[in-house]
């Protein structure tokens, strides 16, 4: 039985939409976490040492040691705490809306990766990754408006959903997504305005 007195430390960075669904759903369960933001190029030691794919987010606690990946995080809170996915026979809907959320978030990092960071970007490469964010988020417009909003509260489907729509506002403003999935732009809308999303924007530098 995890001592849930002592908090949480959860190493994370401004930028990472993994990060954040972790930071959002520590906030939504009000479970005691000491937030470390750090800069991924050079992290702190301990950190580096316990996590040897080099990626955030990671979570510590004594009594768990380290574990990293949003995905593994999001069941082992569940399994702790309960409460990440609503207890429904939406559950598997809201899990998979969960899944294609998190893949938008990975293909933006890669088209990021290729277009802005690689020496001599590749065009084959650049439209895959940036049809793979485009024919999820298609998708994702498209399903039952219960997979976001259950028993009066955001599932962690629609949390996923809004952080994937920020990165990729935030990393393909060339695409203007919000003028043609309109389902999603209704919603994210109705997200700008709550404290928890604005707190953990991402921020460029
Ligand atoms: N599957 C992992 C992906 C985590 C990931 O890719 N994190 C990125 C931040 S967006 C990272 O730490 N990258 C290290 C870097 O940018 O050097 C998860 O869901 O947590």
């Amino acid at each position: 039985m995890l001592n849930r007195q002592q908090p949480f430390r959860l190493i994370a960075s401004i930028r990472s939409p993994f990060a954040r669904r972790i930071r959002v759903v520590l906030s939504r369960l009000q479970i005691p976490v000491e937030e470390q933001m750090i800069e991924v190029f050079s992290p702190p030691h301990d950190f580096a040492i316990n996590n040897p794919l080099g990626l955030v987010p990671a979570l510590y606690h004594p009594d768990w040691g380290w574990v990293s990946d949003s995905g593994a995080l999001l069941e082992m809170l569940e399994e702790e705490w309960g409460g990440v996915w609503p207890a429904s026979n939406h559950r598997r809907d809201v899990r998979q809306a969960s899944v294609w959320a998190v893949g938008v978030m990975q293909s933006t990092v890669l088209y990021f990766q290729e277009t802005a960071l690689h020496e001599f970007p590749n065009e084959r490469w650049t439209q895959d990754h940036l049809a793979s964010v485009q024919d999820t988020l298609r998708a994702l417009n498209t399903i039952s408006p219960e997979i976001f909003y259950f028993q009066s509260k955001w599932t962690q489907a629609a949390w996923d959903c809004v952080i994937a729509l920020d990165y990729c506002t935030f990393r393909i403003p060339e695409w203007k997504w919000e003028e043609e999935l309109l389902q999603l732009a209704k919603m994210y809308g109705q997200f700008q305005d709550d404290p928890l999303f604005q707190r953990t924007r991402p921020v460029a530098i």
